[in-house]
Formats: structure tokens, sequence, C-alpha cells
């Protein structure tokens, strides 16, 4: 791998860090564009009270000068304002939580599994690092990886198809017309129809102590054909995707392009029949695939969706064993979201930015902008007489 990154920090510890690797000279880095992304992540109808005390933002540690990187590892540092109240109990001096120690597991959380795993008596310390919180420090990778591919046209799209088992259709309507809407909707639905019942659901849902689930999709515009190859099974760009995705907190489901659905049909419905542009360019007249054909781009728009569990903290909780007593009793229940779907699609927005990012690099490679492009143009040139 070229580009990618590593994430430390604790959901209630200190601040979050996102050391990123494998970043070329050269790039002009909008960081008021990755700190949109921070502020999309945290947004969304039905997330806990912490959302109320962060306000995420990137701190540059290094890599970047004068808004340009310079080559050298990006590392960004986000602030957990949140510290201040638990800076007693998450001290790395003097942490302590006499009484206090989480010993009823949440089914669906790491907690049990983990505590086993690492020898946790208390299992705060696998929930820290187990919280999806983690993900602020992804969205920033992510944005990150969208600013080399921001030069090459390379446009990321993300919203909500379903929550809660409330489809959203979305097909007549345009990419452009879709983040517009995810915009401005509490629930980042890329279209506006369905916030009243949206609304009403999470509200109910909330009263019963319980939690949502749903699907995002991200879409990328821009990719050249080829990215990613089908000669080694671990650098097929299909695996590398729908591993990223699944990294993520709670995702149970990848699918690229009409994923499951396709297996029902016959060959003849699903593969997309291959056409010419006015300008001579290969495309596909359909886009059942999702722009991924033998683990490679094809030069249609790629087309993930990712499904994620309803969140286990449940404030009505589920029956579980107290890991001192062994006594059957309710699983913890501390402040959590209701339903955190629409961050959900920011951060699959992201790990698909990073993935993509590393194998377009692994393509174009070279330890600046100007060799990048060079070779980019070099590229499409031969593509565009093949
Ligand atoms: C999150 C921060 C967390 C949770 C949520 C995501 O904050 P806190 O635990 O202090 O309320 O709101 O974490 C989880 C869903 C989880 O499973 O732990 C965030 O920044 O996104």
């Amino acid at each position: 791998m070229m580009f990618s990154f590593h994430t430390a920090g604790e959901s209630h510890g200190r601040a979050l860090v996102v050391i990123i690797h494998g970043v070329p000279a050269g790039f002009t880095v909008d960081l008021d564009a990755v700190n949109t992304d921070m502020a999309r992540r945290q947004k969304g109808y039905g997330r806990g009270g912490r959302m109320a005390i962060e306000r995420d933002r990137i701190q540059v540690v290094s890599g970047i000068r004068s808004g340009t990187t310079i080559g050298s590892p990006v590392a960004f540092l986000i602030e957990n304002r949140d510290w201040e109240n638990w800076e007693r109990y998450m001290s790395p001096e003097s942490g302590i939580d006499p009484g206090r120690e989480v010993t009823r597991p949440r089914p669906g959380h790491a907690d049990l599994v983990g505590g086993m795993k690492f020898g946790h008596r208390d299992l705060r310390n696998v929930l820290e690092r187990s919280s999806a919180r983690e993900t602020a420090a992804r969205t920033a990778a992510g944005g990150l990886a969208k600013e080399i591919l921001r030069p090459f046209r390379v446009a990321s799209h993300s919203y909500v198809v379903d929550l809660g088992g409330i489809h959203i259709d979305c097909a007549d309507v345009s990419l452009e017309k879709r983040s517009e809407n995810a915009e401005s909707s509490p629930f980042s639905t890329p279209v506006p129809d369905h916030d009243e019942e949206l609304k009403s659901l999470v509200d109910t849902t909330k009263g019963n102590g319980d939690t949502l689930g749903g699907i995002v999709e991200v879409v990328v515009e821009g990719l050249p054909p080829g990215l990613g190859e089908a000669v080694r099974w671990d650098k097929r760009l299909d695996t590398r995707i729908a591993g990223a995705i699944m990294s993520i907190p709670a995702i149970k489901g990848v699918e690229i392009g009409d994923g499951f659905e396709i297996a029902g049909r016959y060959g003849s419905e699903v593969h997309d029949e291959i056409g010419r542009t006015d300008y001579g360019r290969y495309l596909r007249k359909t886009n059942h695939m999702g722009g991924m054909e033998g683990g490679m781009t094809n030069g249609m728009p790629l087309v993930v969706r990712a499904a994620m569990k309803p969140i286990p903290t449940l404030m009505k909780p589920l029956e579980t064993v107290d890991i001192e007593t062994k006594e059957t009793v309710s699983a913890a229940a501390e402040r959590s979201d209701v339903c955190a779907v629409p961050a959900c699609a920011v951060v699959a927005e992201a790990m698909t930015a990073v993935v993509l990012t590393d194998a377009f690099l692994c393509q174009f490679g070279g330890a600046c902008k100007e060799d990048i492009e060079d070779s980019y143009r070099r590229y499409m040139e031969r593509i565009d007489s093949f």
C-alpha cells in the first residue's frame, strides 16, 4: 500500500490522531473542505448528546506547509472536547474508575469478546477504542484523500438510501441533486420527501429505548478505467473497497453495483453493454456492475452500498451476564446515538476515497504532483486511442 493511515485515540481520551503516509508532495489541501467533512460526520437527527459537545476540527500537526503537502506523513489531531468531563477517569497518569467499572457487556458491541481477549475486567478499556468516535479520524484521512483526487476531477457523493427499513428511492435524481438534498436533510437522504416519516420513526424508536440501522450509498465519478487489478486477489479493487467499508464499526454488509440483487437475474439482464461516447471513449450503457469489472474500475461511476446494524447501546437494554457476579442482568447503557446512519455515509465515503487514492497512486505514483499528472496524462492518452 502506498497511501494509508493509522489512527489512535480513545473515545473519551484527550484527542484522536491520524497519521496518513504515502502522501505525495505538491497537492494543495483545502483544510476547510476537510473540516466540512468533519462537520458532515457529526450531523444527523438521532445523534446522542456527544455531538452537542464536540466541534470536530482538524489541527494539522505535520506534512502540510502553506496549504500544500510536502511529501512527508500528514498528521491531524482532533481534540475531544468531552475530555474535560472524562479526564478523572481516562487520564494516562491517574485515570481511575472505582465503582464505575463496566462489567455488563452490551450484546452486539466489542465489550465481552474484547474484554476476554485483552484480559480487561473493566470493559471501558475495550469500548473506548471500539467506539465509533474513531471514525472522526478516518473522516479526516478521507478528506485528505479527496484533496489528492480532486485535481483529477474525481468527485465523491454519499447519502442514506434506507433508514430503519424505510427505503429511499433516488434512481431518477441526478448525482449533484442527490448530494445537494443530502446536505440539507437531517437524515442525509438524496430526496427531501422522507424527513417527517423518518423523524417520527427516530422519535418513536428513542421513546422505546431502541436504536436503528440503515443502508448508505457512495458514488464516485471521474475514475479512470483500470484502477486496481485482476491479477492478485488481495489487490483487486473490489476486495479492498469491501474490506475498507466492512472495517467501519457496525457494518454488516457491503455490495458493489446491484450487488445481492444480481444473483437472482439473468446474465443478459445484468451485464452492462459496451458502447462509445461521442468523443470515442468506451462506456457501459448501464451500470449494474457499479463501475467495477474484474476487480478494476471500468470508467463508470463506482457505486458502493453498506448495511449498518442498529447501534448496540440500548437505553432499554437486552440481557447479558455480569462478568463479575456472573448473574443475568441488563446490559450497560450509556449515552449513545439512536441512529448514526447519516454519519456512516460520510465515513464510507472517506474509506472509499482512501482506497481509491491508494489505487490511483499505485497506478500513477510519483513523489510529486507533477510526475503523477504526467503519468496520468500519458495513460489517458493511450486509453483514449485504445
Ligand atoms: C461517536 C461518539 C460517541 C457515540 C458514538 C459515536 O460518543 P459517546 O460514547 O461519548 O456518546 O456517540 O459511538 C458509538 C456509536 C459507539 O458504538 O460507541 C462519534 O463521535 O461519532
